[in-house]
C-alpha cells in the first residue's frame, strides 16, 4: 500500500506495553485470565519478562520485593474481582513496608459495575483498593494510558515509596487509536524519585545532638537498605564510630560481623543508650514504640532521618528530625563530620563489645550440635556457614521460631540480602519473594521457611521449577505452628496448631522435577544445601526439626492476649 493511504493504528494492549517499556519496566508478575491473558502474551512477545504464578498474592509479594530490591516499581498484573482481591493483600503489604509496587488489574465494564447489574467478575475495584494503597487510578481511554502509568510510577517511587493501584477496564485494551498519536501520548517519567535535600539547620541540629551523647546508637532500618546509599552509610557509621543496630532487613548493610555492630547486644543498647539516631526505621512495634521496658530508665533523645515528615513524633518526641532522602542526608552528615568528630566514649563501645562477645560465645556451642531430629540451633548453625560461604546469596526467611532464630543466628554480609516478613510479620511472602529475588538479582536464593509459613505459598514450587530458578527452600518441619506437640483434649480433631506428623514436603518438589531431600541431621542438611548452592537446581529440603523445640510465637509470645479464665 502507498504510504499515507492506510492509517497505522495502535491499541490499548500495545500502549500499556509501550508505556512499561518506555519507563524501563521489564518484568511483570502475573496470573493470566480474562481480560489480561493476551496482554501477558503480547508483553512477552515484546520482550518483557512475564512471570506467571499460581496465585496472585505470591505474584504480588514478588512485585513488592522486586520494588524494594531495584527502586523501580514492581508490577503485578491480575484479572478482575477475585484475582484483584488476591493481589490486594500484597499491595497493602507493599504500602505498609514502603515498597514501590503497582497492582494493575483488569476490571469489568464500568456501566454494568456502576449499576450493579451483575457483570462477569463484577466489583468496584478502584473504590476497594483506595484505602489500602498510596494512590489509585483508573484509565478509561487509550490516549490516557501514558499518563496513567506515569502517575502510577511517580506515586509508587517518590517520597515514601508504596503501593499503587491501576484499574484497566477490559474495554480499554481493544480501543484503537492512531499509532503516532498513541506514541506521543506516552510519558517517560523524568526523575521519578527526586532527591530530597535536608535543610542545613536540621543536619546541624542532628549532629549537635549526636555529638552531645555519652552513649550514642544508630538504628538502621530497611529504609536505609532501600535507599541504596550503601557507601555513604558505611562511611558515616565508621567515621562517627557510633555503634549500630540493624533492623531485620537492614542486616548486612554493614556486615553483622563489623566491630561496631550491636545486633548481638540488642537489649543492652536499647536500654542504656542516651541518644538514638534512627535512619530509615520507624518507632513501631518492632522497636516497642520507643518507650517502655525495653528502652530502660536512661532518658533518650531521638534523632530521626526519614523521607516522610509525618513520621516524626509518631510515638515519642523526636528532638532532631531530619527530613530528606537517606542518600542526601547521610552525605550531608559525612561532609559535616569530615572537618572533625570525636568518637563516642570508650567505656560505652567496650561495654557493647563485651556484651556482644558474651552473647555470641553463649550461642556458639548450640550451633555445633549434631542432634537428630534437629533443633533450631543445630540446623541454623549449618545455614549460617552456607551464607558465610555465599555472601552474595539472598536469604528469604519466614515462620515464628524459624524466623526469629534465623535472624539472630545467620550473619549477613551485604546489603539487601535478607528478605523477610516485614512490618506486618506476614506469613506467605516466602516463595514470591524468593522468585523475584532470583529473577531480579541473578543470585542464588536460600529460603528458610517454617512448615506453616511455607504452606501459605507452597504451590509456587511449581513456578520455581517451571522457570528453573536457583532457589533452595529449606523447610523447618516441626509438624506445626510454633510446635508440633499440641494436643486437643476436647475431641478427636487435631489440635489447632499441628499438621500431619512426619510430612514429606520434599516430595512436592519432586512432583515438578526439582530436587527433594529429606534431611534428619545437621550433617545431612549441610550436604544437601551445599549441593543445591553448587548446582543451582530448584531444591526443597525437608529439615526434620524436633516438634518440641520451638516456643509459642517465637520471640513475640508476649503479644498473645491471655485469658484470665483459662485454667491449665
Ligand atoms: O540482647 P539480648 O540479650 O536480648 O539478645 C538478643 C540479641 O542481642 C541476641 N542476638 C545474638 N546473640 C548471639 N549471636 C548473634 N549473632 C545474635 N544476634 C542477636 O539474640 C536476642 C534476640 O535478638 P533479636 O531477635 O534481634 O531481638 P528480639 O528481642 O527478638 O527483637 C524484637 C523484635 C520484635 C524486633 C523481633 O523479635 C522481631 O523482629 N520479630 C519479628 C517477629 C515476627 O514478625 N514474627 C512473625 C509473626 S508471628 C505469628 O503471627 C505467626 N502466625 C500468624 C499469622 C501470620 N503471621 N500471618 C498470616 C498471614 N497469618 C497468620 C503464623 C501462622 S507465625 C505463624 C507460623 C509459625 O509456624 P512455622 O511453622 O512457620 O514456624 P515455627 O515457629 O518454626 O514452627
Ligand atoms: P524497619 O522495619 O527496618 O525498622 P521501617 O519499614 O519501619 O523499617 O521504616 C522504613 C522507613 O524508611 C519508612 O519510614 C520510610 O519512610 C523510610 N524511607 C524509605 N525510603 C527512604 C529514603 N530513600 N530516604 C529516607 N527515608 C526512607
Ligand atoms: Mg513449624
Amino acid at each position: 500500500e502507498a504510504p499515507g493511504t492506510e492509517q497505522e493504528l495502535t491499541d490499548g494492549f500495545h500502549l500499556v506495553i509501550d508505556a512499561l517499556k518506555l519507563n524501563g519496566i521489564n518484568t511483570i508478575y502475573n496470573v493470566p485470565g480474562i481480560p489480561i491473558t493476551d496482554l501477558g502474551r503480547m508483553a512477552q512477545a515484546a520482550g518483557i519478562r512475564v512471570i506467571s504464578f499460581r496465585h496472585e498474592q505470591n505474584a504480588g509479594y514478588a512485585a513488592g520485593i522486586a520494588g524494594y530490591l531495584t527502586k523501580k516499581p514492581g508490577v503485578c498484573l491480575t484479572v478482575s474481582a477475585p484475582g484483584f482481591l488476591n493481589g490486594l493483600t500484597a499491595l497493602a503489604h507493599a504500602t505498609t513496608n514502603c515498597y514501590p509496587m503497582i497492582l494493575v488489574s483488569g476490571s469489568s465494564e464500568r456501566e454494568i459495575v456502576d449499576l450493579q447489574q451483575g457483570d462477569y467478575e463484577e466489583m468496584d475495584q478502584l473504590a476497594i483498593a483506595k484505602p489500602l494503597c498510596k494512590a489509585a487510578y483508573r484509565v478509561l481511554h487509550a490516549q490516557d494510558i501514558g499518563i496513567g502509568f506515569a502517575r502510577a510510577i511517580r506515586a509508587a517511587v517518590s517520597g515514601r515509596p508504596g503501593g499503587v493501584y491501576l484499574d484497566l477496564p477490559a474495554k480499554l485494551f481493544g480501543q484503537v487509536m492512531n499509532a503516532d498519536a498513541g506514541q506521543k501520548s506516552l510519558v517517560k517519567v523524568i526523575d521519578a524519585a527526586p532527591a530530597q535535600i535536608p535543610s542545613p539547620a536540621s543536619v546541624k541540629r542532628a549532629l549537635d545532638v549526636l555529638k552531645s551523647a555519652k552513649r550514642p546508637l544508630i538504628i538502621l532500618g530497611k529504609g536505609a537498605a532501600y535507599a541504596q546509599a550503601d557507601e555513604e552509610i558505611k562511611s558515616f557509621v565508621e567515621k562517627s564510630g557510633v555503634p549500630f543496630l540493624p533492623m531485620s532487613m537492614a542486616k548486612g548493610l554493614l556486615p553483622d560481623t563489623h566491630p561496631q555492630c550491636a545486633g548481638a547486644a540488642r537489649s543492652t543498647v536499647l536500654k542504656d543508650s542516651d541518644v538514638v539516631m534512627l535512619i530509615g526505621a520507624r518507632l513501631n512495634w518492632l522497636l516497642s514504640h520507643g518507650k517502655g521496658k525495653s528502652w530502660g530508665e536512661t532518658p533518650k533523645k531521638f534523632i530521626q532521618v526519614d523521607i516522610e515528615p509525618r513520621e516524626m513524633d509518631s510515638n515519642v518526641e523526636i528532638v532532631a528530625p531530619v527530613v530528606g532522602d537517606i542518600g542526601s542526608v547521610v552525605s550531608a552528615f559525612n561532609q559535616a563530620i569530615a572537618t572533625g568528630w570525636t568518637a563516642p566514649p570508650a567505656d560505652w563501645t567496650k561495654a557493647i563489645t563485651s556484651k556482644r562477645d558474651e552473647n555470641v560465645a553463649k550461642m556458639a556451642p548450640k550451633l555445633m550440635n549434631n542432634k537428630s531430629p534437629m533443633d533450631y540451633h543445630g540446623a541454623l548453625g549449618v545455614l549460617k556457614n552456607v551464607i558465610k560461604d555465599h555472601p552474595e546469596a539472598i536469604l528469604v526467611n519466614e515462620g515464628a521460631n524459624t524466623l526469629d532464630l534465623a535472624r539472630g543466628v545467620i550473619d549477613m554480609y551485604k546489603p539487601r540480602k535478607r528478605l523477610d516478613v516485614g512490618t506486618w510479620g506476614v506469613m506467605g511472602i516466602g516463595m514470591g519473594q524468593a522468585i523475584a529475588a532470583a529473577l531480579e538479582t541473578g543470585h542464588p536464593v536460600l529460603a528458610v521457611e517454617g512448615d506453616s509459613a511455607f504452606g501459605f505459598s507452597g504451590m509456587e514450587v511449581e513456578t520455581i521449577c517451571r522457570y528453573n530458578l536457583p532457589i533452595c527452600v529449606v523447610i523447618f518441619n516441626n509438624d506445626g505452628i510454633y510446635r508440633g506437640t499440641d494436643v486437643n483434649g476436647a475431641n478427636d480433631d487435631p489440635a489447632t496448631t499441628v499438621f500431619v506428623k512426619g510430612a514429606r514436603y520434599d516430595k512436592m518438589m519432586e512432583a515438578f522435577g526439582g530436587v527433594g531431600v529429606n534431611a534428619t541431621s545437621p550433617d545431612e542438611l549441610k550436604r544437601a544445601v551445599n549441593e543445591a548452592m553448587a548446582s543451582g537446581k530448584p531444591t526443597l529440603i525437608n529439615a526434620v526439626i524436633d516438634p518440641a523445640a520451638g516456643s509459642e510465637s517465637g520471640r513475640i509470645g508476649n503479644l498473645n492476649p491471655q485469658s484470665v479464665l483459662q485454667k491449665k
